[in-house]
């Protein structure tokens, strides 16, 4: 009896645990947003960080040290570890397996095993249950006790219990597999972003070191993309990669760690437990800093009391190093925390058991105890450092103290811009002002030049649009230091017209949103090289003095027209080239035919216009190549003749005066080729290109082959073969053969033009010259005009085409808040003055921005 009445019992806990847990997920997906803190692109991404931190905390356990994270191509994901894998054992009081618990129950919490959670992320905290509840399907794997286990389930509802799949060879095998498909009744996309991924795999990376981090993407054709973050130094790495793109004024980075005893509540009473700070920094000679603070591998853009406990650190020790030894003038002002941050990198990473965030999206942390903790390893490590390096300590202090003086001088240019703003009327002459006052409904243009200032304010509707002309060239912010910044007249003007004010800290004059006199900045530059870099010089401007302004979008890029199109009677403005292209070759594929003489087949004109768009894509590939260094005839004659394949890869060998290029179409042809070619050293990375080529200065009496016929090479990987094999497929199932992309000597197609008598026929020797001939005839009878300048347009015309808020485009300036360190960087690299990563950059994202000449 006495049995029968505890296994009553015990099914009775089971039940209300299953109840309990039923109506906790079904809270989270009534109020997601409550967990979860988005159901946008955030939401969406957030849930693979919840389940990878579990993965990432059996790492700091010291049980894992590999983790995938895979985008499937049906658009689930999944994140794999070779942890110690989801304990699957009964839970001694519910009864239920453990994992059963781990997935489902919100307030079971994870606290299973000794240690595993003691620096738990979770960004919410919420875990895998949550994302469980979120997902339409949410599948688990472990490994563990020479088995495979396997768990399912449908937006949080168990659909398989616990069961084992199969035995596993090698015993020792543990690990966890969780995959899941977003639920779209939740979220507002469900399309996963690889680079987002990347950027959050990256940094957990970085500060996880010796942890192996892989992202693999299933959703592109052919090989999947695939990327690998490890970084065996840790922050270290992630501090030198920050100030890749500057001068750094040290090249050893300064490491600091250490670790001290906090109280932290448990059950039985208060215990003493590890704290572990480690921050790494670097000075470059730039004048703004940067300082990435996390918890427990969690960013915290707003900082708290780690960051807190670091500045006062670097400020104290500076001043404490300077006392010491003397190194401050008399006449000298004292270092502020400003100044010792200026040109500052830093990483602060912190290991807390117990950390206590303001919100729920966790960016400040507000445990009072840190900013002791933080502030005594720091300031003892420095003074450590400095003792040691005396060197880079005179540098450091040398960095502060001209930042002290400059601090000084701009406080007094700045009195002078708030004085002269006050003084005079307020408002600089040259704005014209709008009649609204209310910023919500008013916009300023900042136009380049005074000429195209001029039809902007005839053209304008003067209610609620205020027009700023600058003239010439602004100074670079990034170059000059604040004081120098603000005797810029322009720079003047434009914060007396934002109202806003500068910077940030809470000296006088500085930034203060409210004062925002119009809700929209617009900046208004001619199309070409002198207006793109003064945009650039611009943005960086507001990037970097009224980072609040663009942070909440109130920045916008006008963009004018590219071209002007007549055509009889008719007139229109053209946004850009593919625009353009798109016209003329509507406009020519008007009245023609397209015949294959071969079989007198005539193409339908949706036939024709099919066709022209893709020779219109293809030749965009076919530039890729060429700028790759190929020749896009030669490649496409390279195919290999029974499986139609493009090649792959393209070595460039340069023989003096003498280039030549090979391709190949897999891994194996190229191997083969290295080994039959070993003079050419294919395989060795660019560093060794000096020691064989003309880089090193030729040593007198050394009787090595003369430079000019030495050969060199270079192997580029051709990402535009699967675009080119998919386009030249459709072409050929459209009736147009790859093999008449090359010239011939009869004529394989005819364009015919007009009807009747004023037929004409063109013959056609070649497939691109059906779109050559296409456009030529589209351009007939049509006058192109491009804007170089605002300058160019009448009044009427810029307003109708780049300020009328129901035609114009604008182009909002964004910063991703997820990426801030990618934004730094980027002004960094397209305004400071490191030359090569500037090249780099533009390099690789020309095709992607108009008009950026630098
Ligand atoms: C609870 C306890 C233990 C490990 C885990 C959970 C765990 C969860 C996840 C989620 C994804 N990967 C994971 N790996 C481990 C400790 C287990 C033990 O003591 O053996």
């Amino acid at each position: 009896m006495a049995e029968k009445a505890t296994a009553g019992k015990v099914g009775q806990a089971y039940d209300a645990a299953q109840i309990d847990k039923l109506e906790g997920l079904e809270a989270v997906r009534k109020r997601p947003g409550m967990y979860i803190g988005y159901t946008d692109e955030r939401g969406l991404h957030h849930c693979v960080y919840e389940v990878l931190d579990n993965s990432i905390d059996e790492h700091l356990a010291g049980h894992c040290t590999r983790i995938d994270v895979t985008i499937h191509a049906d658009g689930s994901c999944s994140i794999r570890d070779n942890g110690r894998g989801i304990p699957v054992d009964m839970h001694p009081k519910w009864k239920i397996p453990a994992i059963e618990l781990v997935l489902t129950n919100l307030h079971a919490g994870g606290k299973f095993g000794q240690g595993a959670y003691k620096f738990s992320g979770g960004l919410h905290g919420v875990g895998a249950k949550c994302v469980n509840a979120l997902s339409e399907w949410f599948k688990a794997e472990v490994y563990r006790d020479g088995k495979v286990y396997f768990m399912s389930f449908a937006k949080g509802k168990t659909t398989q219990k616990l069961t084992v799949l199969s035995e596993l060879k090698n015993k020792k095998q543990t690990g966890t597999l969780i995959t899941f498909f977003p639920d779209a009744e939740i979220f507002t996309t469900t399309d996963f972003v690889f680079e987002r991924l990347g950027a959050r795999l990256r940094e957990l990376a970085f500060l996880n070191s010796g942890l192996e981090i892989r992202l693999i993407d299933e959703r592109v054709e052919g090989e999947p993309k695939v990327a690998v973050y490890l970084y065996k130094l840790g922050i270290e790495e992630f501090v030198k990669e920050l100030g890749e793109s500057k001068q750094v004024i040290h090249p050893k980075v300064i490491d600091i760690h250490g670790q001290r005893k906090t109280k932290v509540k448990k059950d039985g009473g208060d215990e003493d437990e590890d704290v572990f700070v480690e921050c790494v920094l670097q000075y470059n000679d730039s004048y703004t800093d940067q300082i990435l603070c996390f918890t427990n591998s969690i960013p915290n853009p707003d900082g708290g009391t780690h960051m807190t406990g670091f500045r006062s650190a670097l400020t104290r020790a500076i001043n404490q190093y300077s006392k010491a030894n003397n190194l401050a003038k008399e006449k000298d002002p004292p270092i502020t925390g400003d100044d010792v941050r200026e040109g500052l990198i830093c990483v602060l990473s912190l290991k807390h058991p117990d950390p206590k965030f303001e919100s729920q999206t966790k960016v400040k942390l507000v445990n009072p105890e840190v900013d002791g903790i933080v502030s005594s390893v720091v300031y003892e490590g420095l003074m450590d450092y400095f003792d040691t390096n005396p060197g880079v300590a005179k540098k450091v202090f040398e960095k502060a103290i001209t930042a002290a003086r400059a601090r000084e001088a701009a406080r007094k240019a700045r009195e002078t811009v708030r004085k002269s703003a006050l003084t005079g009327g307020g408002l600089p002459g040259k704005l014209a002002d709008c009649s609204e006052r209310d910023p919500s409904l008013t916009e300023l243009f900042i136009v380049e030049g005074d000429s195209a200032g001029g039809s902007a304010k005839q053209g304008r509707d003067r209610r609620f649009q205020a027009i700023l002309p600058i003239r010439g060239k602004l100074i670079n912010v990034e170059k000059a230091r604040l004081d120098k910044v603000l005797q810029n007249t322009e720079i003047q003007t434009m914060i007396t017209a934002v109202g806003t004010g500068i910077g940030d800290g809470d000296q006088e004059g500085s930034f203060n949103f409210e004062k925002l006199r119009y809700g929209r900045i617009i900046i208004m530059t001619d199309a070409d090289v002198d207006g793109s870099h003064i945009r650039t010089l611009l943005l960086t401007f507001f990037y970097r003095q009224m980072t609040e302004l663009v942070r909440r979008g109130c920045v916008f890029i006008a963009q004018p027209p590219l071209y002007q199109i007549k055509r009889k009677k008719r007139e229109e403005y053209v946004d850009d080239d593919a625009q353009l292209t798109r016209i003329l070759i509507s406009l020519g594929a008007e009245d023609i035919r397209l015949v294959h003489l071969k079989n007198k087949k005539v193409f339908s004109e949706t036939q024709l216009k099919e066709i022209l768009e893709l020779l219109e894509r293809l030749s965009k590939t076919s530039n890729a190549i060429k700028r790759l260094g190929g020749d896009f005839e030669a490649y496409l004659e390279a195919r290999d003749s029974k499986t139609g394949k493009l090649p792959t890869y393209l070595v460039k060998i340069r023989a003096g005066n003498e280039e030549s290029v090979e391709y190949f179409h897999n891994e194996d042809e190229l191997k083969d080729f290295a080994a039959k070619n070993t003079d050419l050293n294919l395989y060795e990375s660019e560093m060794s290109e000096d020691a064989t080529g003309e880089g090193a200065p030729a040593k007198e009496a050394a009787p090595a082959a003369p430079a000019g016929r030495k050969r060199r090479a270079s192997l580029v990987e051709i990402h535009e073969s699967v675009a080119a094999e998919k386009l030249t497929g459709e072409l050929s199932k459209k009736g147009l053969d790859i093999d008449h992309y090359t010239a011939t000597e009869n004529p394989i197609f005819q364009l015919v033009e007009g009807e009747g008598d004023r037929e004409v026929k063109h013959d056609i020797f070649a497939i691109p010259r059906i779109l050559e001939l296409v456009k030529e005839i589209g351009r007939r009878g049509v006058q192109i005009k491009r804007f170089k300048g605002l300058g160019e347009m009448n009044a009427k015309e810029l307003f109708q085409t780049t300020m009328d808020p129901e035609k114009r485009r604008l182009l909002r300036v964004k910063l991703d808040e997820t990426n801030a360190v990618e934004a730094d960087k980027m002004f960094t690299v397209l305004m400071g003055d490191v030359v090569e990563p500037r090249r780099h950059f533009i390099e690789d994202n020309a095709l992607n921005v108009r008009n950026l000449d630098i």
